[in-house]
């Protein structure tokens, strides 16, 4: 027999954008393993390899079934011989060694923690890991080392905002943020982005849009009364640049990186807790972005994801359209022109591809 791979692997897209991958992944014991690949990758400073092993998982997450055999994924795109490696060696054992041992690694297991809190990026991390430090009591009792701000509020609230955020959670806070937001100005429009608008049941964070239906009545709006923790970013947005082709590059939108407060009698169900915490609250992270309503549509395709997807998006852009998408504007090479996007299905009519729901986003 030639090809035994079922219809349903058939045609699967090298873009995350033209497959739709639900909350829902078949084959979690494989992509765990690939994002610890990926992770150690980054930390490396290979990323090439970091790129591969995420594109390898975000093909696994959108089959509609578990691989069972190699044979299954003849035909995948994106997996190389390493990912296949692994998955061969899952399905034989149970488990990767080469994943095993990246865990028990020292310097692997310094820059998840470290990484883990806010505020603190590879770089940040590495550096300290140089220094020898190697647990958050040596950090903090290094006389040498300067947190900033948001660090200092990261390690202040860690224990609850490295505690995941439940949908009820997101929900309560959408509704105190939408009062307060109205309550500044009452024609503002909100929207719940991030994985809770791809219909995740939990969040490291919740992310929200913010916008007037004025175009510049959105300059400078603030909010007050429920921050613990505000890392305001002003607008540094110029309307003539062309989209950026670096993806890892921030957008340039007003934004906030906030930690609130969230009461307990304030969620239907109650509050997730860590064990033995009587407090009446927990901190929660949230990412409130402020775009001009005429950028309304790109800010929200980029700020739902998830990464992998918004990053093929644009990587689908450039390759085969000869555009050039992010936050900010979708931009035709070949045209010399700017192309007008009120809502995401513009965005997605724009480059000829079919819609995709954001619950349909979790590559
Ligand atoms: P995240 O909040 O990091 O991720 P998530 O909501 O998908 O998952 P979770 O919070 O549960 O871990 O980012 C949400 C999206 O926002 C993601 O697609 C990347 C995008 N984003 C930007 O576009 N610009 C930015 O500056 C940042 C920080 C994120
Ligand atoms: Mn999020
Ligand atoms: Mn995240
Ligand atoms: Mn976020």
């Amino acid at each position: 027999t030639v090809c035994s791979t079922p219809a349903a692997v058939d045609n699967v897209s090298q873009y995350a954008c033209q497959r739709r991958t639900t909350t829902e992944n078949h084959n979690k014991m494989f992509t765990d393993a690939l994002e610890v690949l990926a992770e150690s990758s980054e930390f490396n400073e290979n990323e090439g390899r970091c790129l591969a092993f995420r594109r390898a998982a975000s093909v696994l997450k959108s089959l509609p079934s578990a691989v069972r055999s190699l044979g299954a994924t003849q035909g995948l795109p994106c997996l190389g011989e390493h990912t296949e490696a692994v998955i061969e060696e899952i399905l034989q054992f149970g488990r990767c060694f080469k994943v095993e041992e990246i865990q028990c690694d020292e310097r692997y297991q310094a820059l998840k923690l470290f990484t883990s809190v806010f505020g603190v990026g590879p770089k940040t991390a590495e550096k300290w890991y140089r220094r020898g430090l190697r647990s958050f009591k040596e950090i903090l009792n290094e006389p040498a080392i300067q947190l900033n701000k948001m660090q200092r509020a990261g390690f202040l609230y860690y224990r609850d905002i490295s505690k995941t955020v439940s949908k009820a959670e997101a929900q309560a806070l959408r509704c105190i943020i939408e009062e307060t937001v109205h309550w500044i100005m009452p024609d503002a429009i909100l929207a719940l982005t991030g994985g809770f608008r791809r219909g995740k049941e939990y969040g490291h964070d919740v992310d929200f849009l913010v916008t007037t239906p004025e175009l510049g009545r959105e300059e400078g709006l603030l909010l007050h009364g429920i921050l613990l923790y505000c890392e305001h970013q002003g607008t540094t947005f110029d309307a003539t640049k062309l989209p950026s082709c670096n993806f890892e590059a921030m957008d340039h939108f007003e934004k906030c990186f906030l930690i609130v407060r969230l009461y307990e009698d304030q969620v239907e169900g109650g509050l997730q807790r860590n064990p033995g915490d009587s407090r009446a609250w927990r901190a929660i992270r949230v990412d409130l972005v402020v775009p001009p309503v005429d950028r309304y549509a790109t800010a929200l395709l980029g700020w739902t994801g998830s990464r992998q997807f918004v990053r093929d998006l644009r990587r689908f852009a450039r390759k085969e359209r000869r555009m050039l998408f992010d936050n900010h504007a979708l931009y035709d090479k070949t045209k010399k022109m700017f192309l007008s996007t009120t809502t995401e299905e513009d965005i997605f009519v724009h480059l000829g591809l079919e819609y995709v729901e954001p619950w349909q986003r979790n590559a």
